[in-house]
C-alpha cells in the first residue's frame, strides 16, 4: 500500500544481519583462514577452505549440532541497531544451506533440531519491533542441500515433479513465515537467479499475489521474480525494491545512478568478501566509517536506503569492528540526521 511504501521510503539506514551455521565456521577451518582469494564466508559449504575434509559438505550440514549461541541476546541486537539509527532490519531466516532459524514444519533441517531449540526469528521479530524497527526477511529459496532444488529449469518428467515439490515447500515456508510473524514488512529475496526460477516465474508472481492478500503492503525484493529483465527489476505498481551486494570499492558503483527514482535498497558490508562471520579480520581491506557514511547519504540522494551488514559469530557476539563502526554512526546520526 502506499503507506507501506512511505515507510520504506522514508527509511534512511537499515540493518542487514547474516546469521547461521555458516558463523560457527567463521570463514576458516582447522584454524586455517580461508579469507585470501576466496569466496563469500557464508558459502563455506560450496569451497570449503584449505584445510577443509573430503566430505566438507557433509561436515558443513552437521554444524547445526554445535548451534548453541549462549550468548544470543535479540534485545540487545535490536537495542544497537536502534542506536545507529537503523529504521529497518533484514534477518537472514535461511541462507543457501537450507538451514532454517525458525521451527519449520516443512523441513527437519532447523533451529529446533539444534542444540539451542529456540525460535530465533520469533526472537528477531519481537525484540526489532519493540524498538519500532521494521522487519523483513531474508530469505534464500535456492537450496544447496535439497534434492529436489537442481539450479537448472527441470527438462524430464521426473526433474519437473521434484521440482514442484520444491515450488511448494518454498510456498509452505513463505506462507508459514508471514503467518508466524504476522509483524513483518517484507521479504528480502535471494538465490533467483538461475534457470529454475525463470520457468518458475508465473509461480513466483502468483505467490506475491497470495503473500499480499494475506498481508496487504508486504514489501517483496525485485529478486523474487526473474524474468526477462533478470531478477533485478522494477514493477510500475510501486512495491518493488531493488537489492545490490557489495562493493570492493569504497564507494557505491556507477551502476546506483540508474535507480535514482525506483524504490531501492543498497546492500552493503564492510569486508569485501563476506557477509557471514569472519573470524579473521586482519589485514583485510574493510570500509571505514566515513566510506560508508558517504554511501549513506549518496544512497539517500538518489532516494534509496543504505543497508549495513552485520556477520555475528556462532555465539551471538557482534564482530568487534562492527560494533565500533555501529557505535560511530549513531553518533553522526544523531547529529546531522
Ligand atoms: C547474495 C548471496 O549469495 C550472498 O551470500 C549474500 O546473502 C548477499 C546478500 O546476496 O546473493
Amino acid at each position: 500500500t502506499d503507506a507501506d511504501m512511505q515507510a520504506f521510503r522514508s527509511y534512511g539506514l537499515g540493518q542487514f544481519i547474516h546469521w547461521g551455521i555458516y558463523s560457527i565456521a567463521g570463514n576458516e577451518w582447522n584454524g586455517v583462514s580461508a579469507r585470501d582469494g576466496a569466496a563469500a564466508s557464508e558459502w563455506i559449504r560450496s569451497w570449503g577452505g584449505p584445510t577443509a575434509p573430503k566430505d566438507w559438505t557433509k561436515t558443513y550440514d552437521n554444524l547445526y549440532k554445535q548451534f548453541n549461541p549462549k550468548n544470543f541476546d535479540a534485545k540487545r541486537w535490536a537495542k544497537q541497531a536502534k542506536e545507529m539509527g537503523a529504521k529497518y532490519v533484514i534477518f537472514t531466516t535461511k541462507h543457501h544451506d537450507g538451514f532454517a532459524l525458525w521451527p519449520t514444519k516443512y523441513s527437519d533441517y532447523n533451529v529446533s533440531a539444534s542444540p539451542y531449540k529456540k525460535d530465533i526469528v520469533k526472537q528477531i521479530v519481537d525484540a526489532y519491533t519493540a524498538e519500532g524497527i521494521d522487519v523483513y526477511l531474508y530469505f534464500s529459496i535456492l537450496e544447496w542441500n535439497n534434492p529436489n532444488y537442481m539450479g537448472k529449469a527441470p527438462q524430464t518428467d521426473e526433474e519437473k515433479a521434484r521440482f514442484d515439490k520444491f515450488l511448494q515447500y518454498t510456498r509452505n515456508q513463505l506462507l508459514e513465515l508471514e503467518s508466524n510473524y504476522p509483524k513483518i514488512k517484507g521479504f528480502w529475496f535471494d538465490g533467483t537467479w538461475d534457470a529454475s526460477w525463470k520457468s518458475a516465474y508465473q509461480f513466483t508472481y502468483n505467490l506475491e499475489k497470495e503473500l499480499r492478500e494475506k498481508h496487504p503492503g508486504l514489501i517483496i525484493g525485485s529478486r523474487f521474480r526473474n524474468d526477462e529483465h533478470g531478477s533485478r527489476h522494477f514493477d510500475s505498481n510501486g512495491v518493488i525494491l531493488g537489492d545490490y551486494e557489495q562493493g570492493w570499492e569504497r564507494k557505491l558503483p556507477a551502476e546506483f545512478e540508474w535507480l535514482n527514482g525506483n524504490d531501492w535498497d543498497a546492500v552493503m558490508t564492510i569486508p569485501p568478501n563476506g557477509w557471514g562471520y569472519m573470524k579473521d579480520w586482519s589485514g583485510i581491506y574493510t570500509k571505514t566509517t566515513d566510506d560508508l557514511l558517504d554511501m549513506l547519504m549518496h544512497s539517500v540522494s538518489m532516494n534509496g536506503n543504505f543497508v549495513l551488514n552485520f556477520g555475528p559469530d556462532g555465539n551471538g557476539n557482534m564482530h568487534p569492528e562492527e560494533d565500533k563502526i555501529a557505535a560511530e554512526i549513531g553518533k553522526w546520526v544523531k547529529q546531522n540526521a
